[in-house]
């Protein structure tokens, strides 16, 4: 079943995606052809590769989501595969398969285990099928089934429940409901919101399950029925259903509960027709029960954590499955060791809602040193597009133990010097600080309960009234140092800068005012 060796692969894709794939090709010894649109034409990823290939204007559109442009691109300089990253047409199963019509070898799955997981409600009940846990909840509601039965469904589920769009994912179009009084308005709502985000209106309900982790598996599977699960990582810190803080393994992880959870990601696999890197997405409960949410198929933004503690190169994993070699490793061949934690810094204002502060990047300095990886898709001078993802960089350490890990974290975001734009980074000081974070008791809420819009919580009263004495101490001359690992209770000092005067610069890590 070895497939043609893959000697030159063109990366679908930009920023520090496009680098990360850049890089293994090269310790590999395989030839890089990137593309590029208008404003990315002197763009880090273009200068990492041998070739480079105009693609079109700036809109994702017309560029990067523009198949037919990409698979010329691949033509014409006669790349054997084509590695899309995440995003753009990374899931998109009609463009695996046009790949694979051209002759290119696409690094991913097969179309039909895109398509098998990108239906919400097929994918349940593949689930269900393959013995991996689900939600109570219900198969596909069809757009104009009647409001009586949709009303049965939820009181034989039992309110709070969830109506999730069957086309959905990244929680667009989700509602919860917590009684039948408020049911049909959040369907009639769900359904207009999935129409006009997928062209399809069909809902689907489930339990709601009310203070969840998030919890996925890395899953890599060979073309001739291998399976293996490299491990969790804990994603609970988002905001928005955009991650921020990743790490692996999740904190309240026990051998045993991992062991259950590696074999339904294994299963889960399997059940769709797997091959290659992907993620099998859990909400675990404060019992550590775990759901099956939905499978990424894709190699996902956090992987790096995933790469630390396990030793293993993702990409070139991919590339070899994709050439149709079989694993090199078994289950029992992989181990962990110690913990990684990875910070996403975003060009986003944390102070201001998050929304993106695009523009010229006049300075980045990203930190270095022991446990340290940066994995940036910019460089000092660059811009920072309004037409693309705002970020800038995925910041990873690796420690020993978790404390180590967020040490290091703390090291690293403090050495880390941006200027031009507004960051993240001050935001992920906050996050490895926060006692609820160092504690490891948190949920998918940590965000929006510790933190709202600049503001830490209103929960954090008590935090802001010690922030003022610290800030008062501060101005007496006295540098505000928190403490080597941010333990619990020595943290008030890094929230307690008064800055502009203003509440909502409280929580800012020293060095912005500095
Ligand atoms: C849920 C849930 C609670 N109960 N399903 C969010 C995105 C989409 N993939 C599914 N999501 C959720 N599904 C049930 N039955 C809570 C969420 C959820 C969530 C999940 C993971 C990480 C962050 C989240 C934030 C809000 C809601």
């Amino acid at each position: 079943m070895s497939r043609k060796p893959i000697r030159k692969i063109l990366v679908a894709n930009r920023g520090e995606i496009a680098v990360r794939v850049f890089r293994t090709c090269r310790e590999l010894g395989i030839s890089t052809v990137a593309v590029f649109s208008e404003p990315d034409r002197s763009a880090l990823h273009v200068r990492f590769a041998d070739e480079a290939f105009p693609i079109g204007p700036a809109p994702a559109a017309q560029s990067y989501l523009d198949a037919s442009k990409i698979i010329d691109a691949a033509l014409q300089c006669g790349a054997d595969a084509i590695h899309p990253g995440y995003g753009f047409l990374s899931e998109n199963a009609a463009f695996a398969e046009t790949c694979a019509e051209a002759g290119i070898t696409f690094i991913g799955p097969p179309p039909g285990a895109i398509r098998n997981m990108g239906d919400k409600t097929k994918a349940r009940a593949l689930m269900q099928q393959a013995g991996v846990p689900v939600t109570p909840g219900s198969p596909a509601v069809a757009e104009n089934s009647p409001l009586d039965e949709v009303t049965k469904i939820a009181a034989e589920i039992g309110f709070p429940i969830l109506v999730k769009a069957a086309a959905g994912g990244g929680g667009k179009g989700m509602r919860v409901v917590r009684s039948e009084d408020d049911l049909q308005r959040a369907v009639v709502a769900a359904q207009g919101e999935a129409r006009a985000a997928f062209g399809d209106g069909r809902i689907f309900i489930e339990k709601y399950i009310e203070e969840p982790r998030h919890i996925e598996f890395q899953v890599l599977a060979d073309e001739h029925g291998h399976t293996v699960h490299l491990f969790e990582r804990e994603c609970s810190i988002q905001r928005r259903h955009q991650k921020v803080v990743e790490e692996a393994p999740s904190p309240v992880m026990t051998p045993e509960v991992r062991a259950r959870m590696g074999q339904a990601a294994v299963d889960a696999a399997r059940a769709c027709g797997y091959a290659n890197a992907g993620t099998v997405e859990f909400l675990v409960d404060a019992d550590l029960n775990f759901y099956f949410m939905e499978m990424n198929t894709r190699l996902q933004v956090e992987h790096p954590v995933t790469e630390w503690i396990t030793g293993i190169d993702l990409v070139a994993e991919q590339i070899r499955i994709a050439e149709g070699e079989a694993l090199r490793m078994k289950q029992d061949d992989l181990r962990m060791h110690g913990h990684a934690i990875e910070c996403r810094v975003y060009a986003e204002d944390p102070e201001n809602q998050f929304l993106p502060d695009p523009g010229a990047l006049t300075r980045h300095a990203p930190p270095s040193g022991p446990g340290v990886r940066v994995d940036a898709g910019v460089e000092s001078g660059d811009r920072v597009e309004i037409h693309y993802d705002p970020m800038i960089s995925k910041l990873t350490t690796w420690g020993r133990t978790r404390p180590e890990a967020i040490q290091r974290m703390v090291r690293a975001l403090d050495e880390y010097d941006v200027a031009g734009v507004r960051t993240t980074i001050p935001f992920c000081r906050y996050v490895m600080e926060h006692d609820a974070y160092v504690s490891g008791q948190f949920d998918t809420h940590f965000v929006a309960r510790h933190f709202s819009d600049g503001l830490p919580a209103p929960d954090e009263d008590d935090l802001i009234e010690a922030a003022a004495l610290a800030a008062a101490l501060h101005h007496m001359g006295r540098s505000a140092s928190s403490g080597a690992a941010g333990g619990p209770g020595n943290n008030d000092q890094a929230r307690g800068n008064e800055g502009s005067g203003a509440a909502g610069s409280r929580w800012l890590d020293r060095r912005e005012y500095r």
